[in-house]
């Protein structure tokens, strides 16, 4: 079988129910290696962009609101990419249906997620679906040089008058 890499998401409802440790232990059921981990801000751009395939359904701004953190007043993710084989599936598997209220009741979903009474499903954690899915969140998430090994062809590029910020 295949090495695969995917995305995983902790959602804002994850972070401020501190269930970082748990979805973690979790997660490590699947028995694949860390490649990629950071915190990251999350703009109106990169949600949408994440979640462009959904972009006309009912949920959709909500769901925005929701990633941005807007809901749960913590403006951030986790993100990890998770290596190894059958890695999408494996870690599908754990995560649980998209449902909270249908997801296996053992799995993060199921364990840990609710549906809002505004129709949220707030289900704690994103995983890629599909080899595809992954490849494009993992470079919308993520920079060649922040996972531990070249997952994806890269090319080098030079850049003049770059403003950026550095320690003072
Ligand atoms: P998944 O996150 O399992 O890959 P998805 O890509 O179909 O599911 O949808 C992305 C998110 O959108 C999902 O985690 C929760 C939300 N969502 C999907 N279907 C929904 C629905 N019928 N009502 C409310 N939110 C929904
Ligand atoms: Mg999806």
């Amino acid at each position: 079988m295949a090495i695969e890499q995917t995305l995983i998401l902790i959602k804002p409802d994850g972070l401020i129910k501190s269930l970082t440790g748990n979805i973690l232990s979790r997660l490590s059921e699947a028995k694949l290696i860390i490649a990629g981990a950071k915190v990251v801000r999350v703009t109106r751009e990169l949600a949408e962009k994440h979640y462009e395939h959904l972009k006309g359904k009912p949920f959709f701004d909500e769901l925005i609101t929701y990633i941005m953190g807007d809901i749960h007043n913590t403006r951030r993710v986790v993100a990890f990419v998770y290596q190894g084989e059958d890695a999408i599936k494996k870690i599908r598997d754990v995560v649980g249906d998209t449902n909270p209220e249908l997801a296996n009741p053992v799995s993060i979903r199921g364990a840990y997620g609710r549906i809002t009474t505004n129709g949220v499903f707030e289900n704690v954690v994103h995983a890629s679906s599909s080899l595809e899915d992954a490849e494009k969140e993992i470079k919308l998430w993520f920079n060649p040089d922040e996972v531990i090994e070249d997952l994806y062809p890269t090319k080098e590029v030079v850049l003049s008058q770059v403003h950026t910020r550095v320690w003072a």
